[in-house]
C-alpha cells in the first residue's frame, strides 16, 4: 500500500514535547506514534456510533464477601450475546480481580460495561474501549 507524505508545522516546545512522549512509548520514529495516535481516534470515534461494533474490556475489583459475583455473573448472563469471556482471579482472602471481554454495538457494550461497574460493592471499574481491529489500517 502506498503512503501518504503528510508536513505540519508545531512550535518547537510542543515538537520536543513529542518527541520525548515518543521515546518514553518506546516508538523508534514519529510516523509509528503518528500512525496509533490516528487509529486511537478512529477507535474513539467508532465508540460515539451506537451500533457501530466494538470490542472492550471491563476490570473491576471487588470483595466477594459482597456475594457480588453472583451478580455480576447473572448480569453476564442476562447479555451473554456481549460476553466474549471473564477471568476472575482472587487477589487476596477478600478482594476479586474480573476481567470480562465484551464485544458487540457500541451502545450495549457500553450499557453492560458500565452496569457491571457500578453495581454496589465494587471497589474499582474501568471500561476500556477497544475495537474488533476490522477498520483500522
Ligand atoms: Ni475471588
Amino acid at each position: 500500500m502506498g503512503k501518504v507524505r503528510v508536513s505540519f508545522s508545531l512550535d518547537p516546545d510542543l515538537m520536543e514535547r513529542f518527541d520525548r512522549w515518543i521515546r518514553h512509548r518506546g516508538y523508534t520514529n514519529r510516523s509509528e506514534a503518528f500512525r496509533d495516535m490516528v487509529r486511537e481516534c478512529q477507535v474513539e470515534e467508532a465508540w460515539t456510533r451506537a451500533n457501530h461494533e466494538v470490542a472492550a474490556a471491563v476490570v473491576l475489583v471487588y470483595s466477594h464477601a459482597h456475594l457480588l459475583s453472583r451478580h455480576l455473573i447473572e448480569e453476564e448472563h442476562r447479555h451473554h450475546r456481549w460476553v466474549l469471556a471473564r477471568t476472575h482471579v482472587h487477589l487476596d482472602e477478600e478482594n476479586c480481580l474480573e476481567v470480562v471481554l465484551l464485544r458487540g454495538p457500541a451502545k450495549e457494550v457500553a450499557r453492560l460495561g458500565h452496569r457491571l461497574i457500578s453495581r454496589t460493592g465494587v471497589k474499582f471499574g474501568r471500561l476500556v474501549p477497544a475495537t474488533t481491529g476490522k477498520d483500522l489500517i
